[in-house]
């Protein structure tokens, strides 16, 4: 996700005397010490959120798992809220540590389903993380051909060769990888050449409204055709409505996510005893 007031600010807010420049970092910091203290005290758990097959919406290809955080008031706080202010640091490492290790634990005790974690590439550099990575594929030899791990292409991109080289290596594990949020901003297709992803997500703001939508029509199918060239999944993200659940079964889009399939539960059917929907 593009971190919204840290990229490519007007040199005019920077400083000091601006009152709104020192809001955003006081924001910043609130949040920073908010989720540090959460991961100190592991107040965090993972969201999941059904990926349907376009064809058979009723069968699950994978669940996504999001990182949710509790913060000091026990309300539970999406990620988006805070990774934007912690991707670039150590804290966000840790978050992508325990992300994993939540999934990778869920892996563990559900043998029936596959399960999707978000990671920044930097992460991939991180020694503890690889560590945990290790760790949960050694526990269950069937761990890693049911683990995703998806990353966005704007973090892809920073680090190019460490990320193909992970790939390459992990791949060959059975571990897939996904490439998230393509086309939210940082789509360079010099890249999707070299790296080999097995799965491509479409950002959501491509499939809003797309049943009457032209331009996100031409748009959508432009980006699906890319997927479907280089022999990726692809997976409309964001599905909110029927109308465009629809639309994009008939454009040949693989796999559909969003609201109009299931919110992501922190309690999922198959802790609740209820049967999952996991595809074979
Ligand atoms: O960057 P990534 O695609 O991993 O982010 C997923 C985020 O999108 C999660 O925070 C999730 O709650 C949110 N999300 C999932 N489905 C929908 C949807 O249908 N509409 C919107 N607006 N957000 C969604
Ligand atoms: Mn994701």
């Amino acid at each position: 996700m593009l971190p919204p007031g840290r990229t490519k600010k007007s040199p005019t807010l920077v400083g000091d005397s601006n009152p709104l420049a020192s809001a955003i970092t006081q924001r910043d910091r609130t949040t920073l010490d908010m989720v540090r203290s959460a991961l100190d005290n592991r107040q965090a758990m993972l969201a999941f959120q059904p990926v349907v097959f376009s064809s058979h919406p009723g069968k699950v290809a994978f669940y996504e798992g999001l990182i949710r955080i509790r913060d000091g008031t026990g309300r539970i706080i999406p990620a988006k809220e805070f990774i934007p202010s912690v991707e670039k640091t150590e804290i966000g490492r840790r978050i992508d540590c325990l992300a994993l290790e939540l999934g990778l634990r869920e892996l563990e005790a559900e043998p029936g389903i596959r399960l999707s974690i978000n990671l920044s590439a930097l992460s991939i550099g991180y020694p503890p993380w690889i560590k945990a990575l290790e760790a949960g594929l050694a526990r269950d030899e069937t761990i890693g051909e049911r683990l995703i791990l998806e990353i966005t292409e704007s973090s892809a991109i920073t680090v190019p060769e460490l990320v193909m080289k992970f790939m390459d290596q992990l791949q060959t594990r059975g571990v897939a990888f996904a490439l998230d949020d393509f086309g939210a901003g940082y789509t360079s297709f010099r890249y999707l050449r070299d790296f080999f992803f097995d799965i491509l997500k479409i950002d959501g703001h491509f499939v809003r409204g797309i049943h009457a939508d032209r331009d996100n029509q031409i748009l959508l199918s432009a980006l699906t055709d890319i997927g479907k060239h280089f022999e990726m999944i692809t997976v409309a993200e964001s599905v909110e409505h029927p109308e465009e659940a629809e639309f994009l079964r008939g454009l040949g889009i693989d796999c559909l996510q969003g609201f109009h399939f299931g919110t992501p539960l922190i309690n999922p059917s198959w802790r609740m005893g209820g049967k999952n929907q996991q595809a074979g």
